[in-house]
């Protein structure tokens, strides 16, 4: 019996140094060392023997057990290892190949000039605010002294909702809001940034949607010199501190006095090309001094408070900036186009 229990040892041994695999290791410790191993089976004679064989037989069956257990540990420890070793070799980085390029995007030059616009008013102090593009006549018209059947309606050929409704052809109905909200009380320095409709035929210069930036001041104190000051500030920002502005009369019914305003061309710096149609200045915005009507009209004491507004077309500032000559570019989503302003 003590024989047959060192041919087990020397037989699991030598199967235990053969083994290549963890679960084929696994497999013989349950073969030898479970409870229906063949040292079990020799030990179940153990019943017949005498005492003091009995002792040496356990004794025995004990160190075989030990041996068998030891063997298997350090084979596992030795298979371990290797599994490490041959993992690391399969993930090995080769940090010599060229990285996987990203396709980032880039700012869209329209959005570009209405962040940059933004930043300026912001700098001086205005805050940003935003209407529905969808909107009232009420806002679009009456309340910026727009009276329905006003012939000055024709300005800005709409798209009807409904016979209230409209989507917005500027960005003043903006301005009235913000008013109407004060309930009297200046204040008030905003810019408001958004698309605008209008029923023009699409050329290199109008487009049926497009985007304004409105401007709106309203204070104590508030004179012209205050709106020429700004938009020179824009104009000089925007194009260059040599720009010069003139401001044209015009009429605007929500403002009085209104004016146009143009700026030196960017392209000639003056003297006339094609570009400012040989007059060397290039219209940019319209603007004016807020109509008392609209300051009463939204519960302001126009003997106390004046204001000026102006309606920047953002397409037109982009145009200039960046030299783009038909504004269709902004709308057509040609990947072409946009990723010069990488
Ligand atoms: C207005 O829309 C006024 N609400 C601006 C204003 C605000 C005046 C506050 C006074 C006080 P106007 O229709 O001129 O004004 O448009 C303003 C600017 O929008 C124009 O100078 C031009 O740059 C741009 N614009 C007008 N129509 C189009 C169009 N179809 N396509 C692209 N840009 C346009």
């Amino acid at each position: 019996m003590l024989n047959r229990l060192k041919e087990l040892q020397i037989e699991a041994i030598n199967e235990i140094s053969n083994t290549t695999d963890l679960k084929e290791l696994n497999d013989l410790r349950v073969k030898y060392l479970g409870k229906k191993g063949p040292i079990q089976e020799v030990m179940k004679n153990m019943k017949d023997m005498q005492p003091e064989e009995r002792k040496s037989a356990g004794a025995v069956s004990n160190e075989v057990k030990n041996a068998i257990s030891a063997a298997i540990e350090t084979k596992k420890e030795e298979l371990e290892a290797l599994a490490i070793q041959q993992k690391l070799a399969n993930e090995t980085i080769d940090v010599t190949l060229p990285g996987r390029t990203v396709n980032i995007g880039v700012t869209h030059p329209l959005q570009a000039v209405t962040n940059e616009l933004e930043s300026l008013f912001i700098s001086m102090g205005y805050t940003v605010e935003e209407g529905p593009e969808v909107e009232w006549d009420h806002y679009n018209f009456e309340l910026l002294n727009l009276p329905k059947g006003h012939p000055a309606r024709d300005m800005q050929d709409s798209f009807y909702i409904t016979e209230e409704s409209l989507l917005r052809t500027h960005t003043s109905p903006v301005q009235a809001r913000v008013l109407e909200a004060a309930k009297g009380k200046g204040p008030i320095k905003i810019i408001c940034p958004g698309k605008v409709y209008r029923r023009d035929d699409d050329d290199a210069t109008h487009s049926h949607q497009f985007t304004q930036i409105e401007g709106l001041v309203v204070d104590t104190d508030v004179t012209m010199a205050d709106l020429k000051g700004t938009l020179l500030e824009l104009a000089r920002q925007m194009f260059g501190q040599d720009r010069e502005i003139r401001l044209r009369p015009s009429f605007f019914p929500f403002t009085e006095p209104s004016v146009e305003v143009d700026v030196t061309c960017s392209k000639c710096g003056g003297c006339g090309c094609n570009i400012c149609k040989g007059t060397g200045w290039i219209e940019i915005l319209g603007a004016g001094m807020v109509h008392p009507n609209v300051l009463e009209m939204s519960g302001f004491d126009s003997k106390v408070y004046q204001g000026f507004a102006f309606g920047i077309g953002a397409e037109r500032i982009a145009m200039l900036k960046y030299g783009i000559e038909d504004i269709r570019n902004f709308y057509t989503n040609d990947l072409r186009f946009i990723n010069q302003f990488k």
